[in-house]
């Protein structure tokens, strides 16, 4: 039941402008938080235009990306660590599709959203990129070290 720590992984995600404004902060948390995952660090957050561009730097030639920036620099937006064994893969499935339309009922972009452009959350897609987007978006003395109550109740 325990896990060894090499299965801890960390996840980024981060609630964009579109689900801030459309207030659906809660909702979103709130389905990381049922699935079971450690909520590690979070804050809202007006994200500068260089650090976009640095987090999306992989799509920097697509023919999107200025407006990629111009979407994700458009208001704020809520950061969140969250750590967990599997947590990476894990939260892709609850975010669903990257096109909403494509994205199954019961995900959140299946829920939530229509647009690809407007896909209200954003989910690290490997363990490395995970640790690094987190160091990205966090400083020091942001994340909190803490366990569950859950995980010492029963062995
Ligand atoms: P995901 O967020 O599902 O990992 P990526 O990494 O391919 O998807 O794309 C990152 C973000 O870029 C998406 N969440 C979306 O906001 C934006 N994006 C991707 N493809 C398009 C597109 N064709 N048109 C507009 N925005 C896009």
């Amino acid at each position: 039941l325990v896990a060894s720590m090499e299965d801890v992984e960390v996840s980024y995600i981060m609630i964009k402008p579109d689900g801030v404004q459309r207030g659906l902060v809660g909702e979103i948390i709130s389905r990381f938080e049922k699935k079971g995952f450690l909520l590690k660090g979070l804050k809202l957050f007006q994200c500068p235009k260089d650090l976009a561009e640095e987090h999306y730097k992989d799509l920097k030639d697509k023919s999107f990306f200025p407006k990629l920036i111009d979407y994700i620099t458009s208001g704020p937006v809520v950061c969140m660590a969250w750590e967990g064994v599997g947590v990476v893969a894990s939260a892709r499935k609850l975010i669903g599709a990257t096109n909403p339309l494509q994205a199954e009922p019961g995900t959140i972009r299946g829920d939530l959203a229509v647009q690809t452009g407007r896909n209200v959350v954003h989910g690290s897609d490997s363990p490395d990129n995970g640790q690094r987007e987190i160091a990205l978006w966090f400083k020091e003395g942001e994340l909190c070290q803490w366990v569950s109550a859950q995980a010492s109740w029963l062995r």
